[in-house]
C-alpha cells in the first residue's frame, strides 16, 4: 500500500523574526517614511571593516560607535529628496505616496538584519511558506546597498523573494549574472567599464609599466582578475595585496609591517604609476604610512570606491605622495539637492516607524553634513545622482504598473515580483539623460576621470576626462592636468624608453615593456611592424646601420662621359687611325725590303688584328650586355695572341735564316717548303680558341652584380665574376708565346742592326707583362669600376704597344730613311754580318 503525502496547502509555519534594538526614538524621520508603498534603502553611515560578534548573546552591531561616513549620508539623503519629489509631483505617481524604510548597513558588517527586516511585514514577521507568490514584504524595492560586498549578499537573499534590488555603487560584475539574481539592477557602470577607462587613461600618458595594489578581500581580487584580463600592451613592476585590517581605529602590529613593506616596495619600484583597487576602508592606513615613508612623485589610479572620499583626501600631507587620479561616478547637479542635504527634516507622521529597528539612527549625521557641506557642494552630485535615479527608475516602474495618467493611478496591492518587468523595461529622461536598462552596457550612470587638487580644498576632484561606455572613449575636457613633476610634464612610467630610430627591441625579460634597443645593422631596415627585429634589404637594395627603410643601390659601370673613358677612347680611336695608316704604308710599300723582313704578308694579319683590337674598345664602356662581355673576354686576347704568334714567328724565322739555314739545312728547307709560319700560327690560333671556348664555357661572361664590401651603397655592374681566373687562363698562351718570342729576340741581338727587333719586341712584352700584372694587383685589392677601367686600359696599351712599337720603327724607316729601304743596304748590312761572324 502507498502512503501519499499530499501538501495541498501553504505551509503555514511563521517564525517572527524580532529585531529589536535599544534605540531612541529618531528626531528625524531621514529612515522612515510612511506611504502606499515602501521603499528599502541600505547606506553605511557608520563604517566599520568587520563586526565584533559576541558569543554570548546575539544582538544587531551597534552601528553608531563606528565611525561616521558623510558621503553616505549624503546618499541617504539624496533616496530622501527623490522620493519627496516624487510625492510632490503631480504626474509621475499622482495621488500615490511612496514611503522609505532606511537602514545603515555599515559597510558590510550589518547586511543580513536590514533583509529580515525588509522582509518582514508589518508585525516584524518573516513568514515560512513554499510560495511566496501572494506573500507582501515591508518594502516593494531595494535601493543599495554600496559595497558589492554587501550587494551580493543582499542580492542572495532578495533573489529569492523576487524583490527589485537597484544598488547605485556596487560595480561587480557578478551582479550582471542573470540567472543568480534576475532582480538585482544597477544604476552605475560595471567594473569592467571602470577598468577599461583606467586602461585607457594609461594608453592616453603611454603609461605601460606599472605597480597595482589591491586590498586582500573579494572585492580587490575579483577587480585584479578583470584588470589582468584586459590589461593588454601594460606590463606589471610589482603587484601586492594590502591587508584589510579587522577594525579601521587600530592596526595590529603584524598588519603594520605588511603595510610597511608594501610601501617601502613601492618607493623602490621602477614603475611610477600605482593603480590602487580597494575599498576607501582599507586604504588610511597605508596612505598615512606612504606619506610617514615620504613616497613622493608618483601617480595614482583610484577606483571609483575611493576616488572621491573625503576622508581619504583629509589625511595629512597625502597631497605629497604625487598626482591622484581617479575613476569617479560623472557628475551631474540635482537641482534642489544641495540644500536639501543639509535642511532639518519636516517633522513627519509622527516621526519613526511604530517598529523599533535596527541601526536607524544618527545622531550626529545631520551635524557632520552641515560641516562638510562647504566641500559636498564643491563636489557635486556623483553616486548621489545613482541613487537619486535608482529612486526614480522604481517610481516609473510602479507608475507602469499601476498604470497612472496624469491625473491618478490604478491604487492597488501590489507584490514585488510584479514590478520586476516593469523595472527592466524602464526608459525614460532624468535631468537629461536617458535611463534604461535595456541595451546591455548602457547602465544609467557612467564614469569620468578625475583629478585630486589640493590647492582647491573646495573643489578637491576636478574632472579631467569624461568616458562615454558606449564607443569606449575617453574624452579629455582639459588639457590643464596639473602633475606633481617640474614644469608640469606629463610623469614618464615606462619600463624601457622607446626605441630610436632604426633600432629594434630586444626583450630583456619575459613582459613585453622591457626591452634593450639595439641598433639595426647596415643592410637590415626596422619594419613598423615588428619592432624586434631587423628586416634584411631586398636584393639590390642597402641601408646604412640604424634605418627603417632601404633604397635601392648605385649601379657602377665605366660610364661614357668618364674623363678616363674619354681618354681611352681617345687614345684608341688615335691607335686605330696610326694602325689604318700604318697599313696603308705597309700596303705602299709592301715590295721593299723593310716590310719583308717585318713579316710580308704576315704584317697584315696582325694590323687588322690591330684594327679589330681597337674597335673592340668600345665594348669595355658602357651598360655590360651579354654581347659586349663575350667580346670583352674573347677578341682581345684573340687579336693579341695572333700578333705575339706573329711577331715570335718572324723572330723565330730571321733567326733560322740566320743560324738554323746554316746548322739544320734540311730542317730550314722543310719550314720554307710547309710554310711553316702559317702551320705554327695555325696551330696557336687554335689552341687559343679551345682555350677560349673552354673558359667561356666554364665562366660564362654575363654582366653580374658584385657588391661593394667598403660601401653597400654601390653595387658594381662587371662581367664575370671570376674574371681573374678567366684572364689568367686566356693569358698562359701568350704568356708562353711572350717568353718565347723574348727569347728569339735575345738569340738575334747581334744580328744586323735591322734585323735586330729585341728593344722593340721587349718594348712590347713590357707593356703586356706590366698591364697584366697591374690589372691582377688592381682585381686583388679592388673590385670596382677600376678593373674594368685597367682591363681597357690593358688593351689599348698591349694594342698601342705593337701598332707603335713593331710598326712604328718600320714606318720611321720607310718616310725618313728610304736609303736604308733597299735591297742594297740590306745585303751590305747582312755582308758586314757575315764578314763578323767569320
Ligand atoms: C515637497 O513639497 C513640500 C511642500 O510642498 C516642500 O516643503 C518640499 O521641499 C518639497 N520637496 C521636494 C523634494 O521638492
Ligand atoms: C504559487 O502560487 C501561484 C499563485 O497562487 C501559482 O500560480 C503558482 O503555480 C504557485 N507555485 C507553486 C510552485 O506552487
Ligand atoms: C579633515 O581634517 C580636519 C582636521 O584634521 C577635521 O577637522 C575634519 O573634520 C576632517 N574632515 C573630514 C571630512 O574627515
Ligand atoms: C485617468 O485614470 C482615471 C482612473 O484611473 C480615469 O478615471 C481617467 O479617465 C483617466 N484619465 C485619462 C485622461 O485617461
Ligand atoms: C588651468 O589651471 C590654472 C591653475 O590651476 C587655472 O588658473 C587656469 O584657469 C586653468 N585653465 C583652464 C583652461 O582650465
Ligand atoms: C623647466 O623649464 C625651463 C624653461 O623652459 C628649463 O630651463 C628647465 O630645465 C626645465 N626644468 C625641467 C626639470 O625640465
Ligand atoms: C513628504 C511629502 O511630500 N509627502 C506628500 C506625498 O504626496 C502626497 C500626495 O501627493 C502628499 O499628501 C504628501 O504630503
Amino acid at each position: 500500500m502507498k502512503i501519499r503525502t499530499q501538501i495541498s496547502r501553504p505551509v503555514t509555519l511563521s517564525i517572527s523574526v524580532l529585531l529589536t534594538m535599544a534605540v531612541s526614538e529618531t528626531q528625524y524621520s531621514d529612515f522612515h517614511l510612511a506611504g502606499d508603498y515602501l521603499l528599502g534603502g541600505l547606506f553605511s553611515l557608520h563604517t566599520e571593516t568587520m563586526s565584533s560578534p559576541h558569543l554570548s548573546h546575539s544582538a544587531v552591531p551597534t552601528c553608531q560607535a563606528y565611525k561616521l561616513k558623510i558621503a553616505s549620508y549624503s546618499h541617504l539623503r539624496a533616496m530622501r529628496f527623490a522620493v519627496e519629489q516624487i510625492n510632490n509631483s503631480s504626474t509621475l505617481l499622482p495621488g500615490v505616496s511612496l514611503g522609505y524604510e532606511m537602514v545603515d548597513v555599515c559597510y558590510f558588517t550589518n547586511s543580513i538584519h536590514p533583509i529580515l527586516y525588509f522582509l518582514a511585514n508589518e508585525h516584524s514577521v518573516v513568514q515560512l511558506q513554499n510560495n511566496y507568490t501572494h506573500y507582501q514584504p515591508r518594502v516593494l524595492a531595494v535601493i543599495g546597498p554600496d559595497s558589492s560586498q554587501a550587494a551580493v549578499i543582499v542580492a542572495h537573499v532578495l533573489s529569492l523573494f523576487l524583490i527589485p534590488q537597484i544598488s547605485y555603487r556596487a560595480t561587480t560584475n557578478e551582479l550582471n549574472d542573470r540567472e543568480r539574481f534576475p532582480t538585482a539592477f544597477r544604476a552605475i557602470s560595471s567594473m569592467e567599464q571602470q577598468i577599461v577607462a583606467m586602461l585607457l587613461l594609461l594608453k592616453e600618458f603611454q603609461w605601460n609599466w606599472i605597480n597595482i595594489l589591491y586590498s586582500d578581500d573579494d572585492y580587490g581580487r575579483q577587480n585584479l582578475q578583470l584588470l589582468w584580463a584586459r590589461a593588454t600592451g601594460i606590463c606589471v613592476a610589482m603587484q601586492d595585496a594590502i591587508p584589510v585590517p579587522r577594525s579601521s581605529q587600530r592596526l595590529p602590529l603584524e598588519l603594520q609591517g605588511k603595510i610597511k613593506a608594501i610601501v617601502s616596495k613601492v618607493i623602490h619600484s621602477t614603475a611610477k604609476v600605482v593603480i590602487v583597487l580597494s575599498l576607501d576602508l582599507t586604504l588610511p592606513f597605508f596612505f598615512q604610512e606612504a606619506v610617514r615613508q615620504n613616497v613622493m612623485d608618483l601617480v595614482w589610479i583610484a577606483a571609483e570606491a575611493w576616488a572621491t572620499e573625503p576622508t581619504l583626501y583629509n589625511i595629512t600631507d597625502l597631497w605629497r605622495v604625487g598626482t591622484i587620479l581617479g575613476v569617479a561616478a560623472k557628475e551631474f547637479s540635482i537641482p534642489g539637492f544641495d540644500d536639501f542635504r543639509v535642511s532639518l527634516a519636516k517633522e513627519d507622521n509622527g516621526q519613526a516607524s511604530d517598529q523599533t529597528t535596527c541601526n536607524q539612527a544618527c545622531d550626529q549625521c545631520l551635524g557632520a553634513a552641515r560641516d562638510a557641506d562647504q566641500t559636498m557642494r564643491a563636489q557635486g552630485e556623483r553616486t548621489d545622482f545613482s541613487v537619486y535615479s535608482s529612486v526614480y527608475i522604481v517610481a516609473r516602474a510602479l507608475h507602469r504598473l499601476l498604470g497612472c495618467n496624469t491625473t491618478g493611478c490604478h491604487k492597488r496591492m501590489v507584490y514585488p515580483w510584479q514590478l520586476v518587468p516593469e523595472v527592466k523595461r524602464v526608459d525614460f529622461s532624468l535631468l537629461d539623460k536617458r535611463i534604461s536598462f535595456r541595451k546591455k552596457g548602457n547602465t544609467p550612470n557612467s564614469f569620468e576621470i578625475i583629478q585630486w587638487k589640493w590647492d582647491q580644498p573646495n573643489n578637491p576632484f576636478q574632472k579631467i576626462a569624461s568616458y562615454s561606455t558606449k564607443n569606449q572613449k575617453l574624452l579629455f575636457t582639459t588639457q590643464n592636468i596639473s602633475w606633481h613633476t617640474p614644469n608640469n610634464t606629463v610623469p614618464i612610467s615606462v619600463c624601457s624608453q622607446e626605441c630610436e630610430y632604426g633600432q629594434r627591441r630586444k626583450p630583456i625579460r619575459v613582459s613585453s615593456c622591457c626591452f634593450k634597443c639595439i641598433d639595426c645593422e647596415a643592410g637590415t631596415f626596422l619594419n613598423n611592424n615588428d619592432p624586434y627585429n631587423c628586416q634584411p634589404c631586398p636584393a639590390h637594395q642597402w641601408s646604412s646601420a640604424r634605418s627603417q627603410e632601404c633604397y635601392p643601390r648605385l649601379l657602377k659601370y665605366l660610364e661614357w662621359q668618364e674623363g678616363t673613358t674619354v681618354v681611352l677612347l681617345l687614345f684608341s680611336v688615335l691607335g686605330l687611325i696610326a694602325t689604318l695608316v700604318i697599313s696603308v704604308t705597309f700596303a705602299i710599300h709592301s715590295q721593299t725590303p723593310v716590310v719583308k723582313s717585318a713579316g710580308g704578308r704576315m704584317c697584315f694579319f696582325m694590323l687588322v688584328s690591330l684594327i679589330i683590337g681597337f674597335i673592340n674598345v668600345p665594348m669595355y664602356v658602357g651598360i655590360p650586355t651579354e654581347f659586349k662581355c663575350v667580346c670583352r673576354q674573347t677578341v682581345f686576347s684573340l687579336c693579341f695572341t695572333v700578333c705575339i704568334s706573329c711577331i715570335t714567328v718572324r723572330s723565330f724565322q730571321i733567326i733560322s735564316i740566320f743560324k738554323m739555314a746554316a746548322w739544320l739545312p734540311k730542317a730550314y728547307s722543310y719550314w720554307m717548303k710547309y710554310n711553316g709560319q702559317y702551320i705554327f700560327i695555325t696551330v696557336i690560333l687554335a689552341l687559343k680558341v679551345a682555350i677560349i671556348v673552354t673558359n667561356v664555357n666554364i665562366n660564362p661572361p654575363a654582366p653580374v652584380l658584385v657588391d661593394l664590401k667598403d660601401d653597400p651603397s654601390i653595387v658594381v655592374l662587371q662581367c664575370n665574376k671570376n674574371y681573374k681566373l678567366a684572364l689568367l687562363m686566356n693569358g698562359s698562351l701568350d704568356t708562353c708565346l711572350s717568353i718565347l718570342c723574348f727569347y728569339f729576340s735575345y738569340m738575334g741581338k747581334e744580328l744586323p742592326k735591322n734585323y735586330n727587333e729585341a728593344k722593340y719586341i721587349t718594348l712590347c712584352m713590357t707593356c703586356y707583362s706590366v698591364s697584366g700584372i697591374a690589372i691582377l694587383l688592381v682585381m686583388s685589392v679592388y673590385s670596382a669600376v677600376l678593373v674594368t677601367m685597367c682591363d681597357a686600359m690593358g688593351v689599348v696599351i698591349n694594342l698601342l704597344g705593337i701598332s707603335m712599337g713593331y710598326f712604328g720603327p718600320k714606318c720611321y724607316l720607310i718616310f725618313f730613311h728610304p736609303e736604308r729601304n733597299t735591297a742594297a743596304y740590306f745585303q751590305t748590312a747582312i755582308q758586314s754580318y757575315t764578314m763578323r761572324q767569320d
